[in-house]
């Protein structure tokens, strides 16, 4: 088969190149749009929001730092796209602690087939602490020991072209999920690895797929770090979730395999998660192998795992000033009985009734999911804690405040609290959570707290430095509910 048509950044086929940023120093970088016809030109759907029929032979782009402490104007706002023949520079303060951030497209409506044609590209962010050289302080691996890893997952035509198969209603589809594990590019790869520790900058950069890694020797690994830099200390794990947009910061030991042992990282999520079907019997798409490592016969590095991994521990965020509630809602087609589109606060992306936090202050976002899906809701510009999940009952909360749910029926505004519907107990995050994130799974029937410092002198210890007021954007990392009104402006005010 020919290699399928693709985009890239900065020359490169398919991904980008990746970029190496030490936190001090900013840079800048030019984006120019070069895109020619869209190679997913028939998955664009012009009844999205932003999605226009021209992105078939123009495609607009806008290039997102995911995880960037960033300047409004260079955030990559939806909306802030350039055309072919245009470009745009962005300004990266790099003001934030070492950690894996990754930049993407995130053009309006076509953000899911911008970045499954290839825009996305890794951004590792260095500092005095984590430096990622051989001598860093912490004792990790390096240099070829540490290795980015951006899992996707794909479906291909007879001709070897990607696919996308259309939605039951309209082009749109709810979510796309690939029958193909592609790892930096590469479907089903295989790395050969020396018997000792890695370290994996690992991204799910799937458009719509939870992943739940386990390795095939069974043997426990190690979570290191999350989205916005290293936890206090490494979680031993045999599973790891992670939903799109999440990273994990993984340690691998391979020292007590024999050479030429075959070691498969593996998947038992199903989609959609967490209650998709589980077998391709019944309507379910698995996908059960990622990619494969084979070890060979020369000795690697082998330290022992660092017993604390900062410099100064993550310490939990002081009481809010303020407390948000948000809803995560589904418009079912009644006829059809099939997703027409899922909407933050029953909201519209055009409405005026956003959220405006105040620089420098801490707030609690209780957001509550009435759906039946897991949704991993995404806030730029900041990195914040996970405070704890808890139950509630749906259908008592929906009916009190949603009754007239549907397509143009959308919802009030501040969101009410689900509060009175909480059941049982309220859960710590999982130990891999304790550190600082940008992107939370929200489990069905959950109300999740997240504690967000909305500028560097929110509180004592958040790993941003810089207090930007201007428009940014929450949404879920889904990227067809992304595409289809699943994302809302708000706007850090003085
Ligand atoms: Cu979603």
């Amino acid at each position: 088969m020919p290699n399928a048509p693709t985009w890239g950044y900065g020359g490169a086929s398919y991904l980008g190149p990746t970029i190496s940023a030490k936190r001090g120093v900013p840079i800048e970088i030019n984006a120019q749009n070069d895109l020619g016809p869209h190679p997913l030109a028939f998955a664009i759907d012009p009844t999205l929001h932003g999605a226009m029929s021209e992105d078939a032979t123009s495609p607009r782009a806008s290039l997102h730092l995911h995880g960037g402490n960033t300047e409004p104007g260079s955030d990559g706002h939806p909306e802030d796209t350039f055309l072919p023949g245009d470009g745009k520079t962005y300004h990266y303060v790099n003001d934030q602690e070492a950690t894996n951030l990754w930049y993407h497209d995130h053009a309006l409506g076509i953000t899911r087939l911008n970045v499954m044609a290839g825009l996305a590209g890794f951004y590792l962010l260095r500092d005095d602490w984590d430096t990622g050289t051989s001598d860093n302080p912490i004792g990790l691996p390096a240099g070829q020991y540490e290795v980015p890893l951006v899992i996707q997952d794909r479906m291909f035509t007879e001709d070897g072209a990607m696919d996308y198969p259309a939605g039951p209603l309209k082009i749109w589809s709810p979510e796309f999920f690939g029958d193909v594990a592609v790892v930096n590019g590469k479907a089903f790869p295989n790395l050969d690895v020396d018997r000792g520790l890695y370290r994996f900058r690992v991204i799910n950069g799937s458009n719509a797929r939870v992943y739940n890694f386990y390795l095939s020797n069974n043997r426990p690994f190690f979570q290191i770090g999350g989205d916005g830099g290293l936890l206090n200390a490494p979680v031993s794990l045999t599973r790891l979730i992670l939903a799109p947009g999440e990273r994990a910061d993984l340690l691998i030991d391979f020292s007590n395999e024999a050479s030429g042992t075959k070691v498969i990282l593996k998947n038992t999520a199903p989609a959609p998660f967490p209650d998709g079907p589980r077998s391709e019997r019944k309507g379910g798409l698995p996908l059960k192998e990622i990619m494969q490592f084979t070890v060979g016969s020369a000795l690697g590095f082998t330290p022992l795992i660092p017993a604390s991994l900062r410099a100064t521990p993550i310490i939990p965020l002081p009481a809010p000033v303020k407390v948000r509630n948000l809803s995560l809602v589904e418009i079912m087609d009644m006829e059809a009985d099939e997703p027409l589109m899922a909407l933050l606060n029953n909201l519209p992306w055009d409405t005026n009734e956003i959220e405006q936090p105040k620089v420098d202050t801490v707030e609690r976002w209780n957001i509550i999911n009435t759906t039946g899906d897991t949704h991993p809701i995404h806030l730029h510009l900041v990195q914040f804690q996970v405070l704890s999940r808890q139950k509630f009952r749906v259908e008592d909360y929906l009916e009190t405040h949603y009754e007239d749910l549907g397509h143009d029926a959308y919802g009030s505004h501040p969101v009410p609290s689900a509060d009175p519907f909480l059941i049982g107990r309220s859960r710590k995050p999982d130990a891999n959570e304790g550190g600082w994130k940008d992107t939370v799974r929200a489990n069905p029937g959950e109300v999740l707290s997240i504690m967000v410092p909305f500028g560097g002198k929110a509180a004592p210890g958040v790993p941003f430095g810089q207090s930007f007021v201007g428009d940014y954007v929450w949404h879920c990392h889904i990227l067809e509910h992304e595409d289809n009104e699943m994302m809302l402006p708000y706007q850090v005010v003085a």
